[in-house]
């Protein structure tokens, strides 16, 4: 049965201020780097839940939002979700890579070693939920992975907008994070995700990125 339909507007900005608009945000965006230092400076528990209720309003298949967010500042369990952690990655830097796999790393100067992981105040970690129990019964999500990737993005650019920095940390396989967690077999580990403010010595590859001509097409 279709829901009620209600109004629905946005604020009427000029081209001009579209493009002012815009330009702040891209220049916020093109500040955002993925940080492998953190300071230990504490984020009040406000702000990052702020920042989930903002991934939260991403759009998701059948408006089903299947994904959890869990957010550690526990110490002991951070210590335990980075030596789970260093053991995986570990094991993919010394054996599972492919030689063009560590080749691609090799400017981004990341090794198996993630001391971040307990100096950070918190660690989000995304669950993705292909299942979940809907009126009563357990039924499967639609597009689980673009709708939780979406998720992502509006997390990454909320942190970016409110001044805090993070990592997309993907230390591979994850399932410990489950264990740890003790999340139900239903919610898959997708994303770790580092939040707080760069340490004050934090430095980051100057690579370039791809330009844009590269990446956008008009028509054909
Ligand atoms: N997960 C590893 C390796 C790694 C993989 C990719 I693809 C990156 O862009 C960066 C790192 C790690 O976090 O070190």
């Amino acid at each position: 049965m279709s829901a009620p339909m209600i109004p629905y507007a946005l604020p009427k900005w000029t081209t001009v201020e579209q493009l002012q608009r815009g330009d702040a945000l891209l220049t916020n965006a093109l500040g955002r780097r993925s940080c492998r230092f953190f300071s230990d400076k504490p984020v009040p528990r406000a702000v990052v839940e702020k920042v989930i209720e903002i991934a939260h309003t991403a759009p998701s298949g059948a408006n089903r939002r299947g994904w959890r967010f869990v957010v550690v500042d526990d110490h002991d369990l951070k210590r335990r979700i980075r030596e789970a952690a260093e053991a995986e990655e570990r094991e993919s830097y010394e054996r599972r890579m492919t030689d063009d796999w560590r080749a691609a790393l090799a400017p981004i100067g990341t090794d198996w070693q993630k001391p971040f992981l307990e100096t950070v105040p918190y660690l989000v970690v995304m669950f993705q939920l292909n299942s979940q129990v809907v009126d009563g019964r357990m039924q499967r999500n639609y597009y689980p992975t673009e709708s939780i990737g979406l998720a992502a993005g509006f997390f990454l650019m909320a942190c970016q907008q409110m001044g805090l920095a993070t990592l997309t940390h993907t230390p591979s396989p994850m399932n410990f994070l489950r264990e740890i967690l003790q999340r139900p077999a239903n919610e898959k580990p997708f994303l770790l995700i580092p939040v707080g403010y760069p340490a004050d010595d934090c430095v980051v590859p100057d690579i370039p990125k791809k330009p844009l001509d590269e990446v956008l097409q008009w028509n054909v």
